[in-house]
């Protein structure tokens, strides 16, 4: 008898959050689905834009405080980051920690294989003194096992993708991080600061439209991963300051009432003129809330940085 072997199935890892998010009410799109290879390089062009001040703002409080952070965080620190992506800005860091340390370990923490190979071959080619091991790993999901590494950690969180989480999915997330941890280890972490809403609206909406091809690239990857048939110029990108909700929004909204067939969901969606989906949040913080988050994740706020117009802050809290 010949076995027949029945043809596997390939639907995208993408499949359920597409299907169960265009099926809500409102409908939405979970924000880490922006980062393909394409939106990853769209988010690098992002933050090259006149109008997109947190990733510089973030440099140049490290560029000036890294030596003073390092200090504030103790001797002998091994140091962690996640999301750490190509860590071009962790440089700052480990040159201040090697400055005082003959050596160092870092595992730098991402999803992305390839981008931590990018920050292996850089690292290792600028730090002989440091010893750097990448972990792949979905740090949202399940956090690498942090206590069995040796010496007092230092856990970077930076580009203000705290804000990118939920409220209670920030507080889950960091509680997840202090319980991963020792007393006297550290985290430092970056916060977006609420400011004037042209300021923020600009930088959300910059004039050469790459914050607009960024969002829509979620249709593109869609109709590319799970043969969706999205004509990305019917829907326009929307981004707006929630003064109450101290956020700025992303959506997509739909210029026309049409219905959209993805092939591998098997199904059509339709949409009203000027439905949206909304595919992201961006939490802005003050003193108050930055406390207050830290203090309910079992942290306690030591020192913060921020820039001399008050628009960032870099926060290094200990457990
Ligand atoms: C990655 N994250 C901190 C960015 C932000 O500002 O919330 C993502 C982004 N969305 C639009 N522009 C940039």
């Amino acid at each position: 008898m010949t076995a027949i072997n029945k043809p596997a199935i390939l639907i995208s890892p993408i499949a359920d959050d597409v299907l169960s998010g265009l099926s809500a009410r409102p409908r939405q799109i979970p924000p880490k689905l922006f980062y393909d290879a394409g939106g990853s390089r769209l988010f690098e062009r992002i933050t090259e834009t006149p109008e997109y001040y947190p990733t510089r703002t973030e440099r140049a409080i490290l560029k000036q405080s890294a030596g003073e952070m390092i200090r504030q965080a103790g001797k002998n620190l091994t140091l962690v980051e996640l999301g750490a992506g190509s860590a071009s800005k962790t440089h700052l860091l480990i040159e201040a920690l090697l400055r005082r340390q003959l050596r160092a370990e870092f595992y730098p923490v991402d999803v992305s294989s390839s981008a931590l190979r990018g920050a292996l071959a850089t690292l290792n080619g600028h730090f002989p003194r440091l010893h750097v091991s990448p972990i792949v790993a979905d740090y949202t999901h399940r956090l690498p096992a942090l206590k069995a590494l040796p010496g007092r950690k230092l856990v970077l969180f930076i580009g203000s993708t705290i804000g990118n989480f939920e409220p209670e999915e920030a507080e889950a997330f960091l509680k997840s991080v202090r319980r991963s941890l020792q007393p006297g280890d550290a985290l430092l972490v970056g916060f977006d600061l609420i400011k004037d809403a042209d300021v923020l609206h600009a930088a959300y909406n910059d004039a050469q439209g790459v914050t607009a091809a960024f969002n829509k690239n979620m249709l593109v990857r869609i109709n590319r991963e799970l043969g969706g048939s999205f004509d990305v110029d019917a829907f326009k990108h929307v981004a707006f300051w929630n003064r109450r909700r101290s956020r700025i929004e992303m959506h997509l909204e739909s210029l026309y009432e049409q219905t959209v067939w993805i092939e591998d969901l098997g199904r059509g969606f339709h949409f009203d003129q000027g439905e949206r989906i909304h595919t992201e949040n961006s939490y802005k913080f003050n003193a108050h809330s930055i406390e207050r988050l830290l203090r309910r994740s079992g942290f306690k706020l030591e020192k913060r940085w921020i820039d001399a117009k008050g628009w960032f802050c870099v926060a290094l809290a200990r457990v």
